[in-house]
């Protein structure tokens, strides 16, 4: 298993958690966002993923983007631990939560969506902020609701944890006011003890700058 991501992506970050839940060891090819105009925007990293976005993960004859669609395919071809609770009301509980950060939080802070925000003579890390900050809020109310202070949703993790903490990194580095979202930070703090969460933070990756 090939997996082609960059430190400092989220959805990069969510699926090497995941890896590293399931004891998996795969190559990894760094795709550098910026260097020379984005490393992902050259033809052969765009043949092999035509959205051009980071992480994609090749399985011998598969090669497929979307970070949530990769956490799937681990969880189906490597099932255990489970990344998706079994019982149907908290695994619905579980994709809900996952899928409010995946399409509603983090794609308006993409880096293709800053850069237009910039280009518009906006303030990106200020359009970026308001973004997060109005997509978390809800969450807390979720988390509070689902989980048990330790996890987002239920007592054991799944991919709603797995989305929250890189979601969390990416606020702090934008410089989002995080204390509205005590529970949050509770999951993300019982989350830290993990290994799994820990060896894949964007500092400790081979690719950090
Ligand atoms: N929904 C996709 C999002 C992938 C994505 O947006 N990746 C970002 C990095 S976190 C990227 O490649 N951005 C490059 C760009 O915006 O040009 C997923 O979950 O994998």
């Amino acid at each position: 298993m090939r997996l082609h991501d960059y430190f400092r992506s989220s959805a990069s970050y969510r699926v090497r958690i995941a890896i590293n839940l399931k004891g998996l060891t795969v190559e990894r090819r760094f795709v550098h966002l910026r260097r020379g105009g984005g490393e992902h925007r050259a033809p052969a990293y765009a043949a092999l993923n035509p959205q051009a976005l980071v992480p994609t993960l090749e399985d011998g004859a598969l090669a497929i983007g979307q970070s949530l669609a990769i956490l799937e395919y681990l969880d189906e071809t490597v099932p255990d631990p489970p990344l998706l609770p079994r019982d149907p009301v908290l695994r619905a509980q579980a994709r809900s939560f996952a899928l409010s950060i995946c399409c509603d939080i983090h794609p308006l802070h993409n880096l293709r969506v800053l850069e237009t925000a910039r280009e518009s003579g906006g303030d990106e890390a200020a359009w970026a902020r308001r973004w997060i900050d109005a997509g978390l809020s809800p969450l807390e109310t979720l988390a509070r609701r689902w989980g048990n202070g330790e996890r987002a949703v239920g007592d054991r993790t799944s991919i709603a944890d797995i989305c929250l903490v890189p979601q969390l990194a990416a606020a702090r580095r934008f410089g989002c006011d995080l204390q509205a979202v005590p529970t949050l930070l509770s999951i993300e703090r019982a989350l830290a003890a993990l290994p799994a969460f820990d060896a894949a933070q964007p500092q400790l990756q081979p690719d950090a700058e």
